[in-house]
């Protein structure tokens, strides 16, 4: 049986077998290689065999962790008691964190949290008790902090059931969000498989100084790519700059990586690591690292030569840098602050700030909240709170404890600060607001990484602008969006004006090192078989899975349009979180959210569509769907670029599979919600032509032809049938490999899990 921990046994034998597999693909490629390329083939399955350089090439993978956090281990749980397997194959860690609400603070939000959602979270620890997964209560931090302070580890590879595991890559670890089925895949020990990326460079200069924080970094390099611009690639960083940024800095850059769609972004090993490994009490992984360094950086002619190996190479100056803030509603309209002024007056943004909030797992290290607390300290120096509610999230009961040893968090509190459960919170939309009406046009500022609309608090009308805590701190101070923390004055008590100087740089690390606290973590039984799992059948939030339908054989013919998706459709738009997260272990039940936050094409609204049968117009999507499911029809939705952005949840597939979708047929699609499609069996195709978008009409029927003979790399025929009896072809592309055809023959990837482990 394997430890849960990252043991120094363990490590060393993984660089061992990196290093084996690393000599073979060097034969075979002969050429200098990036950092993010030694991790990836230091983990193939069959170095020998592997397509490398395939324009669709899948690469099979070993991963040697997964981490999966409450709202996701359900259904990834669920789907892994189906196919029947003893115990875990590699050492996996399920994390309490997105399921508590912030209503009125830590303690009371936690209790409530474990009374509400006690059956789930009995599940949870039952399960993991039983197929032996360590097991991390409510209230002991969020998954991607938990998992740096813990288990990430130089050059180590990770699948996450999360969008931000990427995180990790601040400890130089290849780290990727999956859904759950790619989960159930490593923990049943299979490869994990994913589409070769390409690897973008980004070179660092110069150093942070002033307001400039890590998060501006990411923010930049957001504006940069957008959203789209990661796809399919793996961010990594390198150059001077690169180890001048601390080893959680770097954490909360690799984070953000997950808004470009990146399959993972990645740093290289350097001190920074090595002293926070130290003070993370496993310095005997510092020193393996270091034994091992050639295995966690590029190679010096990558340096020297980035344009030849890089897809694409960015530069950046860290000295020239200046605080941003992004938003609303996506991460890449990013501004510097001193922009923000205009844009308000523009774009007519509320000005007054309605809520502040810091922290969460992106930006709650020690040297964030220290920086926080100097911008803090210079408000309490003129006598002046905070302007607005500011509410704080520490990513982890350590960070938490830390910050209160060290007085940071009572020095916060008395300027009006907050501090939230060590858990997802508004980041999720579990933030009960009182201080608001619902409904109504405001605008909050976050340290978040994500602010799609409704995100926070279920409302369309919360416009969310995202920047390092520093500067949202500062915003707290002003409350207006409009400020401009580097040159505006605030007025102190007295009633002289003054201007926030820039916080001085904090330091990474504690002096008196973190306040370890594992209370909050349960081991697995040493033998599991005779843990009971329980689901009730009346259960309202847990559903055991039924096997989906293998495909008939048969074309889809003149299947009904359900819904057309115009512009972007998120994962928060086609399983929205907040209140249905309480169902992310019930599939029929979430499934009546599906598609109700995307915005139809034909009329505007979000969440509704025509019933092509009934020819009612304007019903809830979900309504549609179980109509058409009832008379034994499939469907198609048709949606714009970028397809699925965001979230790794994969309900964004399983409710469309439950409710009877057969194709989801798009401009673009985001990596991790196209291979959740694939999984669930449903095909996920894109227009060969981007424009053949225009051509779908409301009341159209699709046929997809000529599926018998699917086959990689091959189009697909559709016929649009319109409603006057006009009929258009299209070709349509797909991505599937000849094993993810059978998933799709078989009905799901789960089925032929299970057929193989019989
Ligand atoms: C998110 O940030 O969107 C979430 C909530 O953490 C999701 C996971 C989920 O939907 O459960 C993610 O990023 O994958
Ligand atoms: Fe939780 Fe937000 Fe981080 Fe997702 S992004 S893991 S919801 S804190």
């Amino acid at each position: 049986m394997h430890a849960i921990e990252s043991t120094p046994d363990f490590v060393a034998q993984i660089y061992a077998k990196m290093t084996e597999r690393l000599a073979i693909v060097r034969k075979r490629l002969n050429r200098p290689l990036t950092l993010a390329e030694k991790v990836l083939y230091g983990h193939l399955n069959d170095p020998q065999g592997a397509d490398l350089e395939g324009a669709q090439a899948y690469l099979q993978l070993r991963p040697d962790r997964v981490a999966m956090q409450d709202a996701t281990a359900q259904m990834a749980l669920l789907q892994f008691a189906q196919a029947d397997i003893p115990r875990v194959a590699v050492p996996t860690t399920v994390h309490c964190d997105h399921l508590i609400q912030a209503r009125e603070g830590a303690e009371r939000d936690t209790l409530r949290a474990l009374d509400d959602n006690k059956e789930v979270y009995e599940f949870l620890r039952t399960a993991s008790n039983r197929y032996g997964i360590g097991f991390w209560k409510p209230g002991a931090g969020i998954i991607h902090q938990v998992v740096l302070e813990n288990y990430a580890f130089p050059g180590g590879m990770m699948i996450g059931t999360d969008s931000h595991t990427p995180n990790a890559g601040g400890l130089a670890m290849f780290a990727s969000g999956v859904g759950g089925a790619d989960a159930v895949d490593v923990m049943a020990g299979l490869p994990w498989e994913v589409r070769a990326p390409k690897i973008i460079g980004v070179k660092l200069t110069g150093k942070l100084s002033g307001w400039a924080a890590p998060k501006d970094v990411i923010l930049v390099v957001c504006g940069i790519l957008t959203v789209k611009g990661g796809t399919n690639a793996v961010i990594e960083y390198f150059g001077p700059g690169a180890s001048s940024i601390s080893c959680t800095g770097k954490g909360t850059i690799t984070n953000m990586g997950a808004e470009l769609g990146a399959t993972t972004s990645i740093f290289p090993f350097d001190g920074s690591m090595e002293r926070y490994l130290r003070a993370t009490e496993r310095g005997a992984l510092a020193d393996l690292a270091r034994r091992y360094q050639h295995l966690l950086a590029a190679d010096p002619e990558v340096e020297l030569d980035p344009g030849k190996f890089y897809a694409r190479v960015i530069e950046i100056d860290l000295s020239a840098l200046e605080p941003h803030l992004v938003g609303p509603h996506t991460p890449d309209l990013a501004r510097p602050v001193s922009k923000m002024a205009a844009a308000v007056a523009s774009e007519a943004y509320p000005d007054d700030i309605s809520v502040a909030l810091i922290g969460s797992c992106t930006n709650s290290s020690y040297e964030d909240i220290s920086r926080v607390t100097d911008v803090v300290e210079q408000a309490r120096a003129h006598g002046i709170k905070a302007a607005t509610p500011f509410l704080v999230t520490p990513g982890s009961e350590q960070i938490r404890a830390t910050i209160v040893r060290d007085g940071q968090l009572e020095r916060i509190g008395s300027i009006g600060g907050q501090v939230l459960a060590n858990a997802c919170g508004p980041c999720i939309g579990q933030w009960k607001r009182d201080e608001i009406k619902p409904g109504t046009r405001n605008t909050i500022v976050t340290s978040y990484n994500r602010n799609f609309p409704a995100r926070n608090d279920g409302s369309r009308e919360t416009l969310a602008f995202m920047g390092s805590p520093e500067i949202v701190a500062a915003y707290a101070l002003s409350g207006r969006l409009s400020f401009n923390p580097m040159t505006d004055s605030l007025t102190g008590s007295d009633g002289r004006s003054f201007t926030l100087t820039a916080p001085k740089p904090a330091p990474d690390l504690p002096e008196r090192g973190f306040v370890r606290d594992l209370s909050g973590y349960l081991p697995p039984a040493k033998d599991g078989a005779t843990v009971r799992i329980d689901v009730a059948p009346d259960s309202k939030r847990l559903q055991l899975l039924q096997p989906f339908a293998p495909w008939d054989g048969k074309d889809f013919v003149q299947l009904p349009l359900l819904f057309k998706a115009k512009g972007s459709c998120t994962t928060d738009h086609i399983s929205p979180a907040g209140p249905w997260l309480r169902f992310r272990g019930h599939l029929d039940n979430i499934s009546d959210n599906m598609l109700t936050g995307a915005v139809n094409a034909f009329t505007g609204q979000a969440g509704t569509t025509r019933n092509l049968l009934s020819g009612e117009a304007n019903v809830a999507v979900p309504k549609v769907a179980r109509d058409y499911k009832a008379r034994g029809l499939r469907w198609v939705v048709v949606g714009d670029e970028n397809y699925g952005e965001g979230s790794s949840r994969e309900h964004a597939a399983m409710s469309p599979r439950l409710l009877g979708c057969a194709a989801v047929v798009v401009r673009s699609f985001a990596r991790i919600h196209e291979s959740n499609l694939k999984k669930q069996g449903i095909l996920p195709l894109t227009f060969t032509d981007p424009a053949d978008y225009e051509k779908v009409r409301e009341t159209d029927r699709v046929s997809l032809l000529g599926l018998a003979t699917l086959r990689p790399g091959a189009p697909v025929e559709a016929v649009l049938r319109h409603e006057d009896g006009s009929e258009e072809r299209i070709a349509l592309r797909h991505t599937l490999s000849a094993e993810q055809i059978a998933w799709f023959v078989a009905g799901s990837a789960l089925n032929v899990i299970k057929r193989q482990a019989r």
